[in-house]
């Protein structure tokens, strides 16, 4: 039975004793994220002091201009997940061509992961986060990455704020482990995540307002005239997190100049939406569930609007 305070890594064995097939390579996987979360979190700590704040000069796949935050993260996660000999590859935000780790090549599992997103707000001291997902190896191609949200192993997320949590769900329960720095152990703190069926708050950068189509623009004014409160941080793993807890919605949707949104598909959208759905809310690009989305290529975005059941359905009609 899962109490609060439980170790992550106890937790972690306990699913996995749920399950009599189990061989604890999911296990070691998720040990090998907790393990490179920790690291991340006591550079991002110190990121005001050391020399890690601003930018490499180097401009990532995304046409972004990569802080070095961004490249420590992603270089700790590659080494982390491909010691750990599960992922046969590895796709990442900031990595144009996935990897194939030399002691993953009997790996059970191929992971996606954002290293860390939400980083332009690295030098304003905002949280930002690592998002990860999980999916079953089918034949050693692309093919493994690009699956339906709806058949990932496992995703989560580590947020980086006024304190370290890592959320994560297997596909039933969500559950959130805030790491006591202490003794650098992640416990829990947040068993068993439910999103409210409604909320009372709206996040979505309305700077852009004028690019959105005549439906968004008029179901965004009828929140205001419901009186919902905006609280848009500009940090995905932010925004999601508060949306997980409050309820309410969270959204970028497509618009006249990014036609597909900007959150990538399958290190981003999915694994949220994963979280989210299983949680008790939904996730919808606005006129598909996120988690059948069948992906086409590694990078590829797609609009986003997830959070509470409620509000979602309101808004996509
Ligand atoms: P905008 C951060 O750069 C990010 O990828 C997400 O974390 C965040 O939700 C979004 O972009 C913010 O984008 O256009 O509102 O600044």
């Amino acid at each position: 039975m899962a109490t609060i305070g439980m170790d992550l890594n106890r937790f972690i064995l306990e699913e996995e004793r749920k399950h009599a097939q189990a061989t604890g390579s999911l296990t070691l996987a998720l040990t090998a994220i907790t393990s490179a979360a920790k690291i991340i979190a006591a550079h991002v700590r110190m990121a005001g002091l050391a020399d890690v704040i601003g930018t490499t000069g180097v401009i990532n796949i995304q046409g972004e201009v990569v802080q070095k935050l961004d490249e420590f993260s992603n270089k700790i996660l590659v080494q982390h997940l491909s010691d750990s000999g599960q992922f046969y590859a590895l796709a990442s935000e900031e990595m144009e061509e996935p990897l194939f780790p030399e002691k993953g090549r009997n790996g059970k599992y191929v992971i996606a992961f954002d290293p860390l997103d939400g980083s332009s707000n690295i030098d304003v001291n905002v949280s930002i986060g690592t998002i990860f997902s999980i999916h079953r190896k089918v034949d050693g191609t692309i093919n493994d990455f690009l699956q339906e949200g709806r058949k990932q192993v496992a995703a989560g997320y580590i947020i980086y704020g006024s304190s370290t949590v890592l959320v994560y769900s297997t596909g039933n329960s969500v559950n959130g482990f805030t790491l006591d720095p202490s003794v650098g152990l992640f416990l829990l703190s947040h068993p068993d995540m439910q999103i409210p069926e409604r909320g009372k708050i709206y996040s979505i950068n309305e700077g852009y307002f004028n690019r959105w189509d005549e439906d968004l623009k008029s179901h965004v004014s009828a929140l205001k005239e419901k009186g919902y409160s905006l609280r848009y941080i500009g940090s995905m793993v932010s925004d999601v997190h508060r949306t997980l807890i409050k309820g309410g919605i969270f959204a970028y949707p497509a618009d006249t100049k990014n036609k597909s949104g900007k959150l990538r598909l399958l290190y981003e959208a999915a694994p949220m939406g994963f979280l989210i759905e299983n949680a008790g809310g939904m996730a919808t690009t606005g006129t598909e569930n996120i988690l059948d989305v069948k992906p086409s290529e590694l990078h590829q975005r797609v609009p986003v609007f997830l959070g509470s059941r409620g509000d979602i359905q309101e808004i996509i009609g």
